[in-house]
């Protein structure tokens, strides 16, 4: 397969200003005709080079070059691409070409969901419609007509607005839709079906009003009213924060059953996965309603970064994702509790991201080569790309970078841009350089910072010393320094925060500031500081390091009780747990008797016993760090012993704290009972205390937990408590009321695939022994197909990525028996394929018998037949 490099990119030879399409659908075939209007492109230089369009998997019927018919003689089809000669430098392109979106299992160009016909575009979808200049940077006004049965499919949309629409004597009809902003052809978005909509509308800050509906099959239109909240909230909160204004006169959300992601930011048409839309209490839990808010954010955000101003090339993608999940972030945590979004976001990062960072397909955040683009769209273009536009505005401050940000899209509205484009208006806005900052673009890795500490007593100055480094990436041996953020405090012996005063400063700046630290080694001195502080360090994790300080364990207890900074009161709890449990992985290894350090038991109590605390950040303090995370962190990772020490230590807290958990959940119980769902983050608070606390209740066995919690599956008005009542059940050892939950679940919501996935999901978590054998009886199960991607990531996904103990047995079941999805998969959609890959590819991190055993099913991958450029490429890079 051929690589892709950055350093090769040049400018098309051919521009698009127009592109005419026009769909029939039929049951077992379509035709899209396709008329371009192009001409040379004036940057490309002189002559007429050859025209080279992309196409995959089209049948060609006919081509015409200005009204002409062209022969065989006159072009050249290849797997891939269409070829002819020019014969001016203005000219338009006839085609049409039959293609097969009933079959299309990928999920990518077009393809049916269910009975709809629809579109996914992104990143080179495109040319499995139509021969054209699939490349993000050929922006082209697009109108599009689609004709279809009308009984079949009476709603037929496309991207802008509907200019017009006609019955045809057979049955048929059709549509036009005007799309008046020049987009590339990733964002073309089709839709056909037989659709419902929910209809609301938003006046624009300058008094337009905008038309918004929320297209779904007529079973889902009473779970589309969250979504809609969330778009209006999303349309004010881009006014309020970035003066970013709708454009067009529509916005059209449709929800699909079969999609890859999460959803797509079409330009006035976003296709979203139904499980990223559909959102009420009975059906969907606390975290599926904040998940609906922040993709529906998501997308919304898309059409000023990344629609408005689009990438020049796909090396740019984290222009408009990393930006754009920044974006999605703040509005987050605008709209709920900041602390607990940057918790959650920050316990995301650095448990799969950083894995990916430290693993074969480590890339930089703007990577530099690529077989398959399809294969990075992952955590460090996304995730550490909003990372990385949040030092920006650490560095530059809230003003600053809208400043920036305001510049960026004055200058670039219409344009495809780089990365490059965009530092250049943050440091145009404000006078600042950020060249060196941009090396977080290029190299790979997760900087490491060790920090030491030095107090002079009689000089009354205490120094802080970093050090930086960053390990190898494929392809990256040395690493430059970075400038990294540390956004720090320091406490005095009562936990009150310092004046913070560098040498040389006049005066002290506040008692939280940012230290840019530039240099592989570096010396802070503070001055006037009159007794030997606390120092908290890297508040709101203000950059994407692995930091190391020498925290004894009552330290962490300190800033536990007294940091002023509610992330790092998370923080010092997570990293006295890590502490923690390490020693308990070690003595499990050294076959010794495993003994919870009851500082950890007492750390707890105290955030349990205080009422004032808000209850969710208390529900983080109590959910100990992950099996994944642990994993993450080790060296080598010993399974076994990281489930053994982690449930111990659950065992250890649930008979120290059960009174007080009984407390609190019976508390918020009652409250949960008499209080109507509402989506807010108050009630998520509360519910997520209860539903921890019911977790480590139900380690006690006690018969009236059990009862508990089986009332709470059975009477619960809302799918928060219910699901985790059975999750809750499921992993424990009441067989009749597991089997007898897991039924009714199944039997009442046998026709909601989502709430089946949920279903499925929990079983595939289940960490007793015989996971795999449950996994593959439930594949079985008629609500099962391996076409879905929800279901796959709902089973096998799970069981995989959560499930460890079982997936990760000795004997390499779990490996096979994901390796053979894989291959499967490989033929049917390669992108999902690729992506169920993942935990087959970390074999470094495990004992020498695992590693074996995940190469071997890797090898067996490799030699299993044509394999897609998705899966040959994340294997063969595994394996390098
Ligand atoms: N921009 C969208 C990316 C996307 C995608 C990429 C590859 C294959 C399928 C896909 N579906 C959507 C989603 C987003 O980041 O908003
Ligand atoms: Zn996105």
């Amino acid at each position: 397969p051929k690589v892709i490099h950055l350093k090769d990119y040049q400018v098309p030879d051919y521009l698009i200003d127009e592109t005419h399409l026009t769909f029939e659908l039929y049951e077992d075939r379509s035709l899209v005709h396709a008329q371009l209007v192009m001409r040379r492109n004036p940057e490309a230089g002189a002559g007429l080079p050859p025209l080279q369009l992309h196409g995959q998997d089209l049948e060609l019927i006919s081509l015409a070059l200005n009204d002409r018919q062209l022969g065989l003689g006159d072009y050249e089809v290849a797997e891939e691409s269409l070829t002819l000669q020019p014969d001016a430098a203005s000219f338009t392109l006839d085609s049409t070409v039959v293609i097969h979106p009933e079959s299309n299992t990928a999920l990518e160009g077009l393809y049916k969901s269910g009975s709809m016909f629809c579109t996914q575009c992104e990143a080179e979808g495109f040319r499995k419609i139509t021969y054209y200049l699939d490349r993000p940077d050929v922006m082209s006004k697009f109108t599009t007509t689609v004709s279809a049965e009308k009984h079949a499919y009476p709603i037929l949309l496309s991207n802008g607005n509907p200019i017009a629409s006609g019955e045809e004597d057979d049955g048929r009809h059709w549509t036009t839709w005007e799309d008046p902003f020049k987009k590339p052809a990733y964002l073309f978005a089709l839709v056909a079906g037989d659709l419902w909509c929910v209809e609301d509308s938003f006046t624009t800050m300058s008094g337009r009003d905008v038309a918004l509906r929320i297209y779904v099959e007529p079973e889902n239109i009473d779970k589309c009213q969250h979504a809609m909240d969330s778009l209006k909230k999303s349309m004010k909160w881009d006014e309020d924060a970035y003066g970013r204004e709708y454009d067009l006169d529509i916005f059209m959300i449709v929800a699909v059953n079969d999609f890859n992601m999460g959803a797509m930011e079409n330009k006035g048409l976003n296709i979203f996965n139904s499980s990223a839309v559909l959102a009420r209490a009975e059906t969907a839990t606390d975290a599926a309603h904040q998940r609906v808010e922040a993709i529906v954010a998501h997308e919304y955000f898309h059409n000023w970064t990344g629609n408005r101003v689009t990438c020049r090339d796909w090396f740019q993608l984290s222009l408009k994702e990393g930006f754009t999940v920044f974006r999605d972030a703040q509005f987050s945590a605008d709209m709920n509790s900041p602390t607990v979004k940057r918790v959650e976001d920050v316990s995301y990062l650095r448990t799969h991201q950083f894995a990916e960072d430290a693993g074969p397909m480590a890339h930089s955040v703007r990577p530099e080569s690529f077989i398959e683009i399809s294969n990075f769209y992952t955590l460090t273009v996304y995730e550490k790309g909003a990372e990385v536009v949040r030092m920006i505005q650490t560095l530059l401050g809230e003003e600053g970078f809208r400043k920036g940000s305001d510049l960026y899209f004055e200058r670039h509205d219409g344009q495809a841009v780089t990365v490059d484009d965009f530092v250049k208006a943050m440091e145009d806005a404000n006078g600042a350089d950020l060249t060196q900052f941009k090396r977080w673009y290029s190299q790979a890795g997760t900087p490491r910072l060790s920090v030491s500490e030095q107090y002079d007593a009689a000089a009354k100055t205490y120094s802080l010393t970093f050090r930086q480094s960053c390990p190898p990436t494929p392809g990256q041996s040395e690493k430059l320094a970075f400038v990294i953020p540390v956004s720090m405090g320091l406490l005095d012996g009562q936990g009150n925060e310092i004046a913070l005063r560098l040498q040389g400063e006049d005066a002290s700046v506040g008692t939280t500031r940012v230290l840019a630290v530039d240099q592989p080694e570096q010396t802070f001195t503070f001055v006037g500081v009159s007794e030997q502080p606390l120092p908290s360090l890297l508040r709101g994790f203000s950059a994407p390091v692995k930091l190391e300080f020498p925290y004894s364990r009552d330290q962490l207890m300190f800033l536990m009780q007294h940091d002023s900074d509610g992330f790092n009161r998370w923080e010092a709890g997570q990293q006295l747990s890590v502490q923690v449990l390490q020693d308990m992985i070690g003595q499990h290894q050294r076959g010794e008797a495993l003994q919870l350090d009851q500082r950890l038991v007492e750390a707890l109590r105290s955030q349990l016993e205080d009422e004032s605390l808000d209850q969710a950040m208390v529900a983080e303090m109590l959910s100990l760090p992950s099996e994944a995370y642990l994993t993450e962190i080790s060296e080598v990772a010993d399974v076994d012993a990281i489930h053994q020490a982690r449930e111990f230590a659950r065992q250890g807290i649930s008979s120290a704290l059960f009174d007080l958990f009984w407390k609190r959940y019976q508390a918020n119980r009652e409250i949960s009972r008499q209080t109507p769902y509402v989506a807010q983050a108050e009630h998520f608070a509360r519910r997520a205390l209860q539903n921890i606390a019911l977790s480590y209740l139900m380690l006690s066995g006690k018969p009236e937990v059990v009862a508990a919690c089986v009332d709470q599956f059975e009477e619960a008005d809302n799918m928060t408590e219910r699901l985790t009542a059975l999750a809750v059940l499921v992993n424990s050892g009441f067989e009749a009321e597991r089997d007898k939950a897991l039924a009714s679940f199944a039997e009442h919501f046998k026709d909601n695939p989502l709430v089946m996935d949920q279903w499925f999901s929990v079983q595939a978590g289940n960490t007793q022994p015989g996971g795999l054998e449950r996994v593959q009886q439930l594949m079985q199960h008629p609500a099962f197909t391996l076409k879905n991607p929800n279901k796959v990531r709902a089973l096998i996904g799970a069981f995989a990525n959560q499930n460890l103990v079982n997936y990760h047995r000795a004997d390499g079941a779990g490996y096979r028996f994901l390796a053979d999805q894989v291959i499967v998969l490989n033929k049917l959609n390669p992108q999902i394929a690729s992506r169920l890959l993942a935990p087959l590819t970390r074999w470094r991190k495990y004992d020498a018998g695992r590693q074996g055993l995940m190469k071997a099913e890797l090898e067996r991958i490799l030699a299993s037949g044509e394999l897609s450029s998705d899966v040959y490429e994340v294997v063969s890079k595994s394996l390098a």
